[in-house]
């Protein structure tokens, strides 16, 4: 314990937090936005697209397909058929908003909750099944080829969105790599490296934080003190704003933007979806342990689907037989998917270990000369 007259001299060395006299040398704000409330009522014009019936009913089929998805690999888990399964219940409007402003020559770098936004860019349900199923071949997309697989370390791919973007730039392509990863992800050295490396070389990458307020039991109150995810772009010199990430609308609108600046050499752009993980955080996990019930419905309200399907129903786009239709359909191509997954024959036991390394290390070559001998037992 320092003496009393040492704490004294401590105090008076130690200056005021903000001098009076000191001279403000920078200012940042961070911007929300949102077109459509909880109910689906307008709460400012609606963008340009979205005058566009088609384009919205194509929303909100992608946001529908992506719950049908989900429904559907839950209950291939819950009967053995499928390995653990991360839902994206509640937040479809996030990958489905960021996808349907993509480009097809962009390039979408996933977390493990943007089934939504894949699907739209041509990832076939098969595949999704085959990957959550352990097959690598589920990872070989026989569209959106460049696309990157799932990801599912923690923030790994953000490195990696730059890395894709530096290469557009110095290719002179005009193409876009967009990254989607959790709150909780935003806590990782990758992603602060990432968007600080991507301010300095002004590279043409997207981040979008789906923050869905939890990354397993962790709220994003014990995440950061930060006011908001989106501030963490001013740190790294680039621009960040905040959207309502159940309004797919507002997703779409901000991501557009985001990907013109990008494409015309303007730079990175960090934009956090508000949203909120209505299921657990996986099939391995039981979020009423550390969440209470009275949360989760007051986030049922805010539900993606119900506030587009309202917009539409209100301004007669759509009606019950327009719903029974897609929905449907809807199932039929969820059903004819899982029934290909599951007659797809099991790949060779070696799989696992064939698509990692270009040589494979000694101690995996033991591992797979075990396994195969196994197998043959
Ligand atoms: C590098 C790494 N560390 C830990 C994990 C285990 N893990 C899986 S998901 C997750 C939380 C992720 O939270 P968030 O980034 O908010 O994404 P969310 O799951 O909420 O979509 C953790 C810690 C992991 N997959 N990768
Ligand atoms: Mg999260």
């Amino acid at each position: 314990m320092p003496s009393a007259e040492r704490i004294e001299e401590l105090l008076e060395l130690s200056e005021p937090r903000h001098l009076p006299s000191a001279t403000p040398i920078a200012r940042f704000e961070i911007r929300y936005s949102r077109y459509l409330d909880p109910k689906g009522n307008p709460v400012r014009p609606l963008p340009d697209f979205a005058r566009n019936s088609a384009e919205l009913v194509s929303l909100y089929r992608a946001m529908v397909l992506a719950r049908r998805f989900d429904a559907k690999a839950v209950a291939l888990q819950r009967t053995g058929r499928l390995g653990t399964f991360a839902s994206s219940l509640g937040q479809e409007a996030v990958s489905t908003g960021v996808a349907s402003a993509m480009q097809a020559e962009d390039v979408l770098l996933p977390s493990f909750r943007e089934h939504g936004g894949q699907l739209l860019r041509g990832v076939s349900p098969v595949e999704l099944l085959l990957f959550w199923g352990g097959d690598e071949r589920g990872s070989a997309f026989a569209e959106a080829r460049e696309d990157f697989p799932i990801c599912v370390p923690v923030g790994t791919h953000a490195p990696h969105a730059v890395g894709v973007a530096l290469a557009f730039k110095l290719r002179w392509e005009k193409r876009v790599a967009v990254c989607i990863f959790g709150d909780g992800a935003t806590s990782k050295g990758d992603v602060a490296e990432a968007l600080n490396v991507a301010g300095v070389w002004n590279l043409p990458v997207i981040f979008i934080i789906n923050n869905n307020r939890w990354a397993i039991s962790v709220p994003v109150s014990r995440q950061t003190a930060a006011e908001t995810l989106a501030q963490k772009a001013i740190a790294a010199g680039i621009d960040g704003e905040q959207v309502d990430g159940n309004d797919v609308i507002a997703v779409r609108e901000a991501t557009a933007r985001a990907l013109a600046k990008a494409r015309t050499g303007g730079g990175p752009h960090l934009i956090e979806a508000l949203t909120y993980r209505l299921g657990d955080h996986t099939t391995a996990d039981d979020a009423s342990r550390y969440r209470s019930s009275p949360e989760v419905s007051t986030h049922w309200a805010e539900d993606p689907i119900t506030r587009l399907r309202n917009y539409l129903v209100a301004e007669r786009i759509w009606g019950k037989t327009d719903e029974e239709k897609l929905l449907g359909e809807v199932t039929g191509v969820i059903e004819r998917a899982a029934e290909e997954y599951l007659a797809t024959p099991a790949q060779a036991v070696e799989a696992m270990f064939d698509y990692t390394y270009q040589t494979l290390p000694k101690d995996l070559v033991e591992q797979r000369d075990a396994a195969l001998s196994a197998a043959r037992k």
